[in-house]
C-alpha cells in the first residue's frame, strides 16, 4: 500500500525513534520522524535519513551465496535457499558428530533490536546443544557497576531532566549517540539549568556545554571520589537522605578523605579548581541530573567507575527531587517475558559459554574447546570485536565453517562459506522497546522483500524443521511470539497487548520517571556505598580511585587511545552507504599539539598508530580538544575504508573489564608516528 506508513528505527541506539516511511510501488522512497512519537518527537538522525538508500542499496545481498574461491576472497556463486539450508543442516550435523555440538557457536548481537528476530535464533542453538554466547560486548559492565550500587532495574528517565537545574553528561556523546535526549536538556537550560560534560575530549556535546571537565580516560572513579570529598568537606551532603536510604556512609567518607582535590587533579588531569567548582554546584543544585553513557564503563576498571558515578545522587538526596537522579538505561525490555522464546531449558546441562569479547581466543586453533562452525547474524565481528587480528586469524581457518546472515557483504561475511541474505526491518513484524525511553511499539512489513532476503526467525524455523525439532517455539509466528513476550503479567505492561499495539503506534509502559524514588533493587534495599556483595566476590567493597590502565609494555606505548562512536555510522553499520562514508571523511586520530610536535606530526598528515596488538594508518587531527597524552579515534570504519586496510579494533584487546565481562574498548596504550 503506497503512502506514509508507521515503523520503528531498528538500530542499537537508545532513542528507538518512531518512523514514518513513504512507500511507493512496494519500495521505501523516504523516511521521516513520526511527529506523534512523544519522546522522539518527529526528527531523525542523519544516518537514518539514509535508510531507504541502505535498504534498496545496489550491493544489498539478494540471494544465498556459496563460497567458490579461497577463504576471504569474496568469490561466491548464487545458490537456492533449498540448497543453502540443506548445506547448513548437513554441516551442523557433521560438525556435531565430529567434534560435539558445543563446537558450534552462534555469534549475534544487536544489528536489529526487535525482540522477536534479535532473539529468534536462541531456541534453535539451545536445542542443538551449541556453545552459548555471552552477549557482553556493550553494556554488561555498566549494568553490573550500577547493580552494585543502586541495584538493577531501570534508571531515571531522560525526560525527567527537563525539571533539573544542573545536568551532568558523564561519558556520553549525546549529540551523536543519543540525539533525542538533547531537546529535554535544552528545555531545562531554557529554565536556567547549567550543563556540564565530563569527557576525555571536546566532542560535539562538550563543545555546547557550559563547563567541560576534560579527564584522562579511566579516571572516573577518582573524579567521583573527589566530588564526594568536596560534598563532605563543604557540608553539602543530605544527611537525612543518607541516613534513611544508604549503607556505609562512614566507610565511604574515610575513602573519600583520601581523595582531596589536588590528589584527584593528579589522577584525572582535571584542575583542582574545576573539581571543587563542580562539587559545589552539584551539592547546591536543587535537583542535579546525571546522564552516564557507556564511555566510563569501557575500561578495565569500568564497573568500578560506573558504580562510583552512580553513588553521587544519593549523597545529595537527588533521587528524592523532581528532576534529580541518574540515567543510564531505561525502558520496557526488562519487563518482557522472553523465556518462552529463548527456551533455555532446551540447552543440555553444562553447555559451555563463550564471552563474545573473547571471540579471537575462542577461534584459535589451540583453544581449549574447539569451535568448528560459527554462525554469525546481526553482528559484524571482523570490525566490531576487539583484537581484530586474532578474530581474522580465526575466521580464516580452513577447518572453520562460517555461516553469515547479512544484508551486505561485510568484512565478516567476506570470510563466510555460506552467506544468507537478511531481510530489513521494513519487511518484517517485530516488537520494539527502547533503552533510552519508556515507549513500546510494534512494526509490520511496509515494503515487499528485497530480492530473496529472509528474516532471522524464518531462517531458524526452516533450519529447525530440517533437523526435526518439533517444539512449539519452532513453529510460532511473529505475532504469536509477541503475545508470549507480553504475557508475563508485569504491571508495567498493563494494557500493552498485541491488540493495542496493532495500530503500530507507540504505547507507554508504566515505568516511573524516577524509579529510584521508590526504592533500590539492591540486596539491602538501600544505596550501597559499602557493598557486601562485592566484598563476597573478593573485590573492593568501597569505590576505589585507582585509574584503569592498559599494560603499556614498560612505556613503549605512551599514549592513551579511546575509540568512541562516530556520528555518521551506527557501530559498523552505514559504512556501506556512500554518502555516510563521505560525510564521515577519512578515519582520523585526534592528538594534542604537544604530542604531535614531539613526534613531528602535522595536522592533516598521515600517521601510523600502533601497539603490540597491531597497527592502523589514520589522518592526524591536531587540536587541544584533548589532554596531552590522550588520543581519540572516532568510529568503526571497515578495514577496507581505512587507509592501511586495518580498522581501529586492531589496537584493542580481549581483556575483560572488572565486572560483567565487557570489553575495555577505551583502555588502550598506543604510539603514533608520522608516515612520509
Ligand atoms: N551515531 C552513533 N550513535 C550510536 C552508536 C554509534 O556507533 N553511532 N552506537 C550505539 C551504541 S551500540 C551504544 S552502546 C551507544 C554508546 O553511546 P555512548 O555512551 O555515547 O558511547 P561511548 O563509546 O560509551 O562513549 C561516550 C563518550 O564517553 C567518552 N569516554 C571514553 N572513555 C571515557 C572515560 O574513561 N571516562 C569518561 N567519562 N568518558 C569516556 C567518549 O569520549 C565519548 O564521548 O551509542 C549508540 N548510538
Ligand atoms: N573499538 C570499539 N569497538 C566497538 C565499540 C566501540 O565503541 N569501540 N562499540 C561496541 C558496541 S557498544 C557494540 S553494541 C558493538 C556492536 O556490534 P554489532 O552489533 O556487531 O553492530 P554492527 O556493526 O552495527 O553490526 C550489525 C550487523 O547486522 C547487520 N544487520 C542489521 N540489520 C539486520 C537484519 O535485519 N538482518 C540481518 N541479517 N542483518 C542485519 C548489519 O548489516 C551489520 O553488519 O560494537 C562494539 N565495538
Ligand atoms: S539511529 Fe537512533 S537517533 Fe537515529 S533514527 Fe535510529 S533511533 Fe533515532
Ligand atoms: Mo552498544
Amino acid at each position: 500500500m503506497d503512502g506514509w506508513r508507521p515503523s520503528v528505527c531498528p538500530f542499537d541506539c537508545p532513542d528507538t525513534c518512531g518512523l514514518l516511511v513513504r512507500v511507493e510501488g512496494g519500495r521505501a522512497a523516504a523516511v521521516k520522524g513520526d511527529p506523534q512519537h512523544p519522546f522522539t518527537r518527529g526528527f531523525l538522525c542523519q544516518k537514518m535519513a539514509q535508510y531507504p538508500a541502505r535498504v534498496h542499496h545496489p550491493q544489498r545481498l539478494r540471494a544465498p551465496l556459496l563460497r567458490i574461491g579461497p577463504k576471504g576472497s569474496g568469490q561466491f556463486k548464487e545458490i537456492s535457499w533449498d540448497q543453502a539450508l540443506s548445506l547448513a543442516a548437513g554441516k551442523l550435523g557433521d560438525t556435531a558428530e565430529a567434534s560435539g555440538a558445543s563446537s558450534v557457536l552462534p555469534y549475534s548481537y544487536a544489528g536489529h533490536m526487535g525482540h522477536v528476530h534479535r532473539n529468534g535464533g536462541h531456541a534453535f542453538f539451545h536445542k542443538l546443544g551449541a556453545s552459548k554466547l555471552g552477549r557482553t560486548i556493550c553494556s554488561a559492565t555498566a549494568s553490573a557497576g550500577f547493580a552494585h550500587g543502586l541495584g538493577s532495574g531501570p534508571s531515571t528517565d531522560l525526560s525527567w531532566s527537563q525539571y533539573s537545574d544542573l545536568i551532568v553528561i558523564w561519558g556520553s556523546n549525546t549529540l551523536s549517540t543519543n540525539l533525542h535526549a538533547w531537546p529535554w536538556f535544552q528545555e531545562a537550560r531554557k529554565q536556567g539549568a547549567r550543563l556540564v560534560v565530563v569527557d576525555p575530549y571536546r566532542n560535539q556535546t562538550a563543545a555546547k556545554a557550559d563547563m567541560h571537565l576534560m579527564l584522562r580516560p579511566g579516571s572516573d572513579a577518582a573524579l567521583a571520589l573527589g566530588l564526594m570529598q568536596v560534598l563532605i568537606d563543604e557540608d553539602l551532603v543530605d544527611r537525612e537522605y543518607v541516613a534513611a536510604h544508604t549503607l556505609g556512609f562512614a566507610e565511604l567518607a574515610q575513602r573519600a578523605a583520601q581523595h582531596p582535590p589536588e590528589t584527584v587533579a593528579r589522577l584525572t588531569g582535571v584542575p583542582a579548581g574545576q573539581i571543587v567548582e563542580l562539587g559545589r554546584a552539584y551539592g547546591r543544585a536543587k535537583a542535579p541530573f546525571i546522564r552516564t553513557g557507556w564511555g566510563p564503563a569501557r575500561q578495565l576498571k569500568g564497573g568500578m567507575a560506573m558504580r562510583a558515578i552512580a553513588l553521587l545522587p544519593a549523597l545529595v538526596g537527588a533521587f528524592g527531587r523532581r528532576g534529580g537522579g541518574i540515567a543510564r538505561s531505561t525502558g520496557a525490555g526488562a519487563y518482557l517475558d522472553l523465556a518462552p522464546l529463548l527456551a533455555g531449558e532446551l540447552a543440555p546441562e553444562g553447555t559451555p559459554t563463550v564471552n563474545m569479547v573473547e571471540l579471537g581466543r575462542a577461534l584459535a586453533p589451540d583453544a581449549p574447546r574447539p569451535i568448528n562452525l560459527l554462525w554469525v547474524y546481526l553482528s559484524n565481528p571482523a570490525v566490531v570485536a576487539p583484537d581484530t587480528s586474532a578474530v581474522l586469524k580465526g575466521l580464516a581457518r580452513e577447518d572453520l565453517f562460517l555461516v553469515c546472515q547479512e544484508m551486505f557483504l561485510t568484512e565478516t561475511a567476506r570470510w563466510a562459506d555460506l552467506v544468507l541474505p537478511g531481510a530489513s526491518s521494513l519487511g518484517i513484524t517485530d516488537l520494539y522497546t527502547a533503552y533510552g525511553h519508556r515507549w513500546v511499539q510494534m512494526a509490520r512489513p511496509v515494503i515487499a522483500p528485497v530480492g530473496l532476503s529472509r528474516s532471522i526467525l524464518a531462517v531458524f524455523q526452516e533450519m529447525a524443521a530440517r533437523l526435526g525439532f518439533s517444539e512449539e517455539v519452532f513453529r510460532a509466528g511473529e505475532e504469536e511470539i509477541i503475545s508470549w513476550l507480553l504475557a508475563g503479567g508485569s504491571p508495567c505492561l498493563e494494557g500493552v497487548t498485541l491488540e493495542s499495539l496493532s495500530s503500530c503506534r507507540p504505547l507507554k509502559a508504566d515505568i516511573p520517571a524516577n524509579p529510584y524514588a521508590e526504592g533500590f533493587l539492591t540486596p539491602s534495599g538501600k544505596v550501597e556505598f559499602y557493598s557486601e556483595s562485592l566484598a563476597a566476590l573478593g573485590l573492593d567493597p568501597l569505590p576505589g580511585g585507582e585509574p584503569s590502565r592498559d599494560d603499556d609494555h614498560g612505556g613503549a606505548y605512551p599514549l592513551q587511545l579511546i575509540t568512541p562512536p562516530r556520528e555518521q555510522f551506527l557501530n559498523s553499520t552505514f559504512n556501506e552507504v556512500d554518502l555516510q562514508r563521505q560525510r564521515a571523511g577519512e578515519a582520523s586520530i585526534l592528538l594534542h599539539p604537544l604530542d604531535a610536535a614531539a613526534r613531528g606530526i602535522k595536522d592533516g598528515g598521515r600517521v601510523r598508530v600502533f601497539n603490540a596488538r597491531g597497527e592502523c594508518l589514520l589522518r592526524a587531527q591536531v587540536s587541544d580538544a584533548v589532554l596531552p597524552g590522550v588520543t581519540v579515534a572516532e568510529g568503526l570504519y571497515w578495514g577496507a575504508h581505512t587507509p592501511g586496510g586495518a580498522g581501529i579494533n586492531h589496537l584493542t584487546s580481549q581483556a575483560l573489564a572488572d565486572l560483567g565481562g565487557s570489553s575495555a574498548f577505551h583502555c588502550n596504550q598506543v604510539e603514533v608516528a608520522p608516515v612520509s
